[in-house]
């Protein structure tokens, strides 16, 4: 089973290349995504380390002079008919060396360190050369990351707590997740922006998986806010409707801080290695501090413009497993949710038990490799290897019987969505690979 699941996750990620970078899709996605480039980093260090680097650099050539890395780089070989919204729908001047063809405004999880991380931890089963190559990657990336982290935890953050609030659904990377439906209910749905701006992703997907019209209007609307400033961040509460701490993002925050401690360490900058462990540190309390609610025993989104957390339990609340400082209420807490009817393995975006459950829509309900992956991850930080194990089983079940898709369906464990996803075959190969733990892990 695992040479033929082998062999297909590499010809996805062989066929999505698109020369200096990869698309997370073809036919939906034709540009390169911020996140799902960090996750595909962890497949191609098995398969090609060199497009790994590539990727990554990329992406990261594209980073604005304020540190944000943008949550699209745009193809210049595509139309702008080929994705709503494109690069004249956002106007962003096209910064850093890579050929003029701009960005999005807005950002996504940066994951990017801990995939770094892993890529070079890789090298050494390529050889002498790979490893040098690694580390001059790493000695690169290593002060684009800080400043995207910098970008993040100094200009992002609106509540003023320590963490970074996100300003638009899409840069949680979890877009239509219930998490956002109380804070989205005071922005405003003006469907008319939708005859002006047509959507484009209903051409390509199917409705019944898609934001509602109302979402979208909504999307569309905080872009052209966000716009209207130039992307600044000044005093952004008082004229965005939106400002949201989301439980998935931080954790991957303060993750991304202790990769840059073992990447600082390997590079030789090992007085900057224990500032990034602190960092981390105190994302992890800042997290507990305004994410956890005792009554449900998990961590939900903040509003940061009300100051109230979302009710909905969503698989975002289950990520601070993620952070190694998580006191063991928390983590009992979590796991606990995992494990409960609301989730189990592998977990699906949404809780299974809630009213508005949905198997199709997207984040409200199908299942998704990257963040259960990013579940398994968190319980060996925990030293729950058992659960661990039972994770990794249920994932490589699901993609070896289902294929390499976007998203499955939650009950039936069906394809759905795009059919050749980037970040479901490279994250099917280190789940083939690799059975070791994260570096910082705590004893199990
Ligand atoms: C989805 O997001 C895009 C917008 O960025 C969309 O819905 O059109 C999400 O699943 C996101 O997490 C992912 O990065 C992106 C590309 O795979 O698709």
């Amino acid at each position: 089973m695992s040479a033929e699941l082998w062999n297909s996750a590499a010809s996805v990620l062989e066929t999505n290349w698109s020369g200096d970078h990869m698309v997370p899709s073809r036919r939906l996605y034709p540009h390169q995504w911020s996140w799902d480039t960090a996750f595909i980093a962890v497949g191609l260090a098995y398969v090609n380390p060199g497009r790994a680097w590539r990727d990554l650099r990329s992406l990261f050539e594209a980073q604005w002079p304020d540190g944000r890395v943008p949550h699209i780089v745009f193809d210049p070989a595509l139309a702008e008919a080929d994705y709503f919204p494109g690069p004249a729908f956002w106007g962003v001047p096209a910064y850093g060396v890579r050929p003029a063809h701009g960005s999005t405004g807005i950002v996504q999880p940066p994951l990017h360190a801990v995939a770094a991380w892993k890529v070079y931890r890789r090298a050494a089963a390529h050889g002498a050369a790979c490893v040098q190559e690694a580390r001059a990657e790493l000695e690169w990336l290593y002060p684009r990351l800080v400043a995207q982290q910098n970008y993040l935890t100094t200009r992002r953050d609106l509540g003023g707590a320590g963490l970074a609030a996100i300003v638009h659904p899409w840069e949680s990377g979890l877009d239509n997740s219930p998490a956002w439906d109380a804070a989205l209910a005071n922005v405003p749905a003006d469907l008319e922006l939708l005859t002006t701006y047509r959507r484009r992703d209903l051409d390509v997907a199917d409705a019944a998986h898609r934001p509602t019209d109302r979402d979208y209007a909504r999307y569309v609307g905080l872009v052209l806010s966000y716009r209207a400033e130039s992307y600044s961040d000044t005093d952004l509460l008082s004229r965005h409707d939106f400002a949201v701490e989301c439980p998935s993002f931080n954790a991957i925050l303060g993750a991304a801080e202790l990769a840059l401690a073992q990447i600082a360490g390997v590079i030789g900058r090992t007085a900057e290695a224990a500032v990034h462990r602190e960092r981390g540190r105190r994302i992890s309390d800042a997290i507990v501090a305004r994410l956890w609610n005792p009554r449900t025993r998990t961590f939900h989104a903040r509003d940061v413009r009300t100051g109230t957390l979302s009710p909905a339990h969503c698989v975002s609340g289950l990520m601070p497993l993620l952070l190694p400082d998580l006191p063991a209420e928390q983590v009992e807490g979590v796991v606990a949710e995992a494990k409960s009817p609301r989730f189990g393995f592998p977990a699906p975006s949404y809780d299974r038990t809630a009213g508005d459950f949905d198997t199709l829509r997207y984040w409200r309900g199908p299942t998704w490799i990257n963040v259960n992956w990013l579940l398994r991850r968190g319980l060996l930080v925990h030293g729950r290897r058992d659960e661990a194990e039972e994770l990794r089983a249920a994932m490589v079940r699901l993609v070896h019987q289902h294929g390499h898709f976007e998203y499955f369906h939650p009950r039936t464990g069906e394809g759905l969505g795009a059919p050749t996803f980037s970040w479901t075959a490279a994250l099917a190969l280190d789940l083939l690979a690799d059975r070791s733990v994260p570096a910082y892990a705590r004893a199990a």
